[in-house]
């Protein structure tokens, strides 16, 4: 482990441009539940029977039960030793950080430069996508006083301003993406690597000549493809990492 971790710190040292992606694992030090986790959200729910368009249409309630019970605990959390560290390291010249997080630690951080593929749970939007409500508006309290937000433009339902399975990104998120994945050196740090096109964003990057690291307590679909495999935890790897630059 030391071996490699010296590698690694000499990559970022000598990284003109480094992008880290980030997944649920990364949270995991701070008591967000990951996904596929124990008592993962996936665990207790198929993804597609809450966050998706038709579920939200069929079932607004129990969808919004449901995002106000991940807003209560998220806004229990604290961000943790590796958002502060990418935090830090966004401040230098040529780092981004894109994460599938819809928690928002890796903003209050202070990460500069982060791009948000899958949105945040602390905005919200219009369902029916009347044109003012479209842009999604900041909304922090929990609890929310309604059951089912309104949307304070045309009245319609209001939704978490979340990416739901079978939705497209926001193609300037997707781009601003594609485009950090032309990098010295890409790091995915706690992601299972199987949400597209999130988990194609590694292969992107090798396939543009950057060294690849992966940082997870386990194998995933990304391992056998980055030139780095390190298993831990990423609240430890990434200030050990830090301590070696
Ligand atoms: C789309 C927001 C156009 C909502 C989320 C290609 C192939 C196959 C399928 C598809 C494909 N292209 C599109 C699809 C369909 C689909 C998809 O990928 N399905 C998967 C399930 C197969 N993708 C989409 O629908 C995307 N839209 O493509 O639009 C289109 C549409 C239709 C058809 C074609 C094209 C939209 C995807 C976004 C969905 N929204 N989140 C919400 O949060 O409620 S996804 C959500 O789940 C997260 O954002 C994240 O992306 C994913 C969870 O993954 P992780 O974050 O990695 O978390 P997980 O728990 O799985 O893993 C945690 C990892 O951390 C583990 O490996 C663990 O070992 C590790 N770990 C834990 N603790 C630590 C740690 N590591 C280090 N340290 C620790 N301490």
């Amino acid at each position: 482990m030391e071996r490699l971790l010296q590698t690694l710190a000499a990559r970022i040292r000598g990284a003109r441009r480094l992008t880290a992606m980030t997944g649920a694992g990364i949270s995991a030090a701070s008591g967000v539940p990951t996904f596929r986790g124990p008592g993962g959200m996936w665990r207790t729910h198929r993804a597609e029977d809450l966050a998706t368009p038709d579920a939200f249409a069929s079932a607004p309630a129990l969808v919004w039960e449901r995002y106000a019970s991940r807003r209560e605990k998220v806004a229990s959390c604290r961000p943790n030793a590796a958002h502060d560290v990418l935090a830090r390291w966004s401040t230098r010249e040529g780092v981004v950080v894109v994460t599938q997080n819809v928690d928002d630690l890796h903003v209050r951080a202070g990460t500069r430069d982060l791009v948000r593929l899958h949105g945040s749970l602390w905005e919200l939007a219009c369902f029916g996508r009347c044109t003012a409500g479209a842009q999604p508006w900041r909304d922090e309290r929990v609890p929310l006083p309604d059951a089912i937000p309104r949307c304070p433009h045309c009245g319609g339902h209001a939704r978490p301003a979340v990416v739901w399975f079978g939705e497209s990104l926001d193609p300037a998120d997707v781009s601003r993406a594609l485009e950090a994945t032309a990098c010295d050196l890409f790091l995915t740090i706690g992601t299972s690597a199987v949400v597209y096109p999130a988990a194609g964003l590694v292969r992107e990057a090798r396939s543009r000549g950057a060294f690849t690291a992966e940082i997870n307590l386990e194998e995933t679909p990304a391992s056998s493809l980055v030139d780095l495999d390190i298993r831990g935890h990423a609240e430890e790897i990434l200030p050990t990492l830090d301590a070696l630059l």
